[in-house]
């Protein structure tokens, strides 16, 4: 342990990653950097990916190392005053709040995150008979809640006209724009229009790389990049007319994966500050001490949720196997545990090109549990069915011992009802498993606890906190449940070949962030010119070796269309460079692989294959 640490920690934090060393992948912000701690990823088994991940989720708590690179991280002095500041401004909209709302906004798992946490404290002020004052944006609107929709990620004058929207008639709007690499155009547009209006809005911007390294390409049909966005706004902090939160957490387990960290640390850092506000209100000053107290709650859920590694590691391998046998993983959560389970299901396919059937969510109650803003979505589509009903009535009849079926619950849910979908599933397949939370002294009734055969059992301690308190025992539960389905399905899809070294290889290129990820990851994997890279991509994407002029001019927007109807765009293109390979070989090598990971590891091996930068660079 490092003797500059100033907090006494409830986790064993890792020591400084090489990443925080000057010139470690210079080039790249730490959201898109890779995990040095992860580089063998590809290689571990269930038990070794369980511990590999966690390190990387304790790095959240991590402090800032004078030593070393000066980022300014989650227990840093300038962060948590920042926190403090805004949580001082929250509460003022508290105050008032019919003329005023806290505005929460993102792209894919940031925009669930927004509307996780909008209801959340909606639902604490209405149980203290307040006036609701959160309201949640998400890019593409509610269908992004059951369904990927990166596209709309990229639109930033959309962005701004859906929070002039949200805001009609306001007087006092706090809006907190959530993008953890600090790269989405939706979010730039929205930050841009609150600059543009500042006697109505206090724009916040949270995010986990310094401004320097927020993206630099000027967003395509507007005015800027998104660092000119967050440098305008950072010379607002000083008059408090703006403000950023963006502490550095380290790189992601699976590189750019902001869905795992980013997420957790969007969750950690936004429900502390609004807790604090709250609390706040009740005449107890916004302190350090308060913030303290909430963050440490965080580090002893990621304590209690990995006192559980083994369990996990087998839900990990029993999930890697379903879907290896082209079985899947069914997800039922109760209450918000549910939603939390959607937002996993979801994201496996942009991340790791999954079907929308292989690894889904259902919650107690649907979209009324969800509590979302344009309500009952079901009609939209099978994909849009997640209720309980919904898995018993369309879903159930073919589940079989090929699947894996996953409860979510609290001991305060109703266990009858539990039970009874327990049975129904156990009449199809025996590979039932179940997360339980409870409460120091709650125990699983043995009727339950004898039909079913794995446990991943949490308890968490009483918290003698007043009212909040039940919404921080929330929050751990919703985080730690978070921290395992990341683990459980990271893992597993690493299991089943879809990433190499720690890069997720076979992704959806469809939104521009996505584009430029693909490139980089051929760069670092081939150690060929961005150039070439991008030429090759692109000869994927469009299935053509020759690129016509026509295609050489299209906009980035054009090709992140064009690779929305490919698959298997970036494998290709990387075992294509490996090998100096047509596309066309390239492709059949790869259909008649046993995986992903395996064809780019026989193409590695190429004899007088050019030594990639990755290569020289580490290994
Ligand atoms: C937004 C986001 C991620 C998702 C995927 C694509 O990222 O939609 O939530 O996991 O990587 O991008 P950000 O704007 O929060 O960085």
């Amino acid at each position: 342990m490092r003797g500059t640490r100033k907090y006494q920690h409830v986790i064993e934090t890792p020591d400084p990653g090489k990443w925080e060393l000057a010139g470690y992948e210079e080039s790249l912000p730490i959201s898109e950097k890779s995990n040095p701690m992860t580089r063998e990823l590809d290689k571990a088994d269930p038990s070794q990916l369980v511990q590999l991940l966690r390190d990387c989720d304790a790095e959240i708590f991590q402090e800032e190392d004078e030593n070393l690179i000066h980022y300014h991280r989650l227990y840093s002095e300038s962060v948590l005053k920042t926190m403090g500041d805004v949580a001082k401004r929250v509460q003022e909209v508290l105050k008032n709040p019919d003329d005023s709302l806290v505005v929460l906004s993102g792209c894919g798992t940031s925009g669930r995150l927004a509307l996780l946490l909008a209801n959340s404290f909606n639902g604490l002020l209405k149980g203290l008979h307040k006036t609701p004052c959160y309201c949640y944006i998400m890019s593409g609107g509610d269908r992004s809640i059951v369904t990927s929709q990166e596209s709309s990620e990229d639109n930033p004058q959309l962005g701004a006209q859906e929070l002039e929207k949200v805001c009609e008639g306001k007087k006092n709007v706090l809006f907190i724009g959530i993008s953890c690499g600090l790269s989405a155009p939706f979010i730039a547009g929205q930050l841009d229009f609150c600059m543009r209006h500042l006697d109505v809005y206090l724009p916040v911007l949270v995010g986990f790389n310094p401004v320097s390294m927020a993206r630099n390409e000027r967003i395509e049909g507007w005015h800027s990049s998104f660092r000119q966005v967050a440098e305008r706004l950072q010379t607002l902090h000083d008059s408090q007319k703006g403000f950023i939160l963006n502490p550095a957490v380290g790189p992601e387990g699976v590189s750019g994966s902001s869905r795992m960290k980013g997420g957790s640390a969007t969750k950690i850092l936004l429900e502390t500050l609004l807790l604090v506000a709250h609390k706040a209100e009740s005449n107890v000053p916004v302190t350090e001490k308060c913030l303290l107290e909430i963050l440490r709650t965080y580090e002893r859920a990621h304590k209690v949720t990995y006192s559980q590694s083994k369990k996990i590691a087998a839900l990990m391998k029993q999930t890697a196997t379903s879907l290896q046998k082209k079985g899947h993983l069914y997800i039922l959560g109760w209450g918000t545990l549910g939603l939390v389970g959607i937002m996993d299901a979801v994201e496996c396919v942009p991340t790791y090109q999954a079907d929308w059937r292989d690894v889904r969510g259902f919650i107690t109650g649907g979209y009324h549990s969800i509590e979302n803003k344009e309500g009952d979505l079901s009609s939209l589509g099978p994909q849009f069915s997640i209720s309980h009903e919904d898995f018993v009535k369309n879903v159930l009849p073919s589940v079989s011992e090929t699947d894996t079926v996953l409860l979510i619950f609290t001991l305060d849910d109703d266990l009858n009802q539990i039970e009874k979908l327990v049975a129904l599933v156990k009449e199809k397949t025996s590979n039932i498993q179940v997360i339980c939370h409870a409460t120091a002294g709650q125990y699983l009734p043995n009727s339950l606890k004898k039909t079913i055969p794995s446990i991943i059992g949490l308890t968490w301690p009483i918290l003698f906190l007043e009212y909040e308190g039940a919404f921080i025992q929330k929050f751990q539960r919703e985080l730690s449940t978070k921290w395992i389905l990341d683990t459980v399905t990271s893992g597993a899809y690493t299991l089943r070949g879809k990433i190499f070294r720690n890069f997720m290889v076979d992704f959806k290129i469809n939104n521009s962030k996505l584009f430029h990820r693909a490139t980089s990851v051929l760069q670092r994997l081939t150690g060929q010119s961005h150039q070439r890279c991008t030429e090759v991509l692109l000869q994927s994407i469009y299935g053509e070796q020759t690129l016509s002029e026509q295609i050489r001019n299209t906009t980035i927007a054009g090709h992140v269309e064009a690779a929305a109807s490919q698959d298997k765009v970036l494998p290709v293109a990387i075992v294509s460079l490996l090998r100096s390979c047509t596309i066309q070989d390239s492709r059949s090598r790869i259909n008649s692989s046993l995986s992903i990971r395996s064809a780019i590891e026989s193409s590695m091996n190429v004899p007088g294959r050019k030594r990639g930068a990755e290569d020289s660079e580490s290994r």
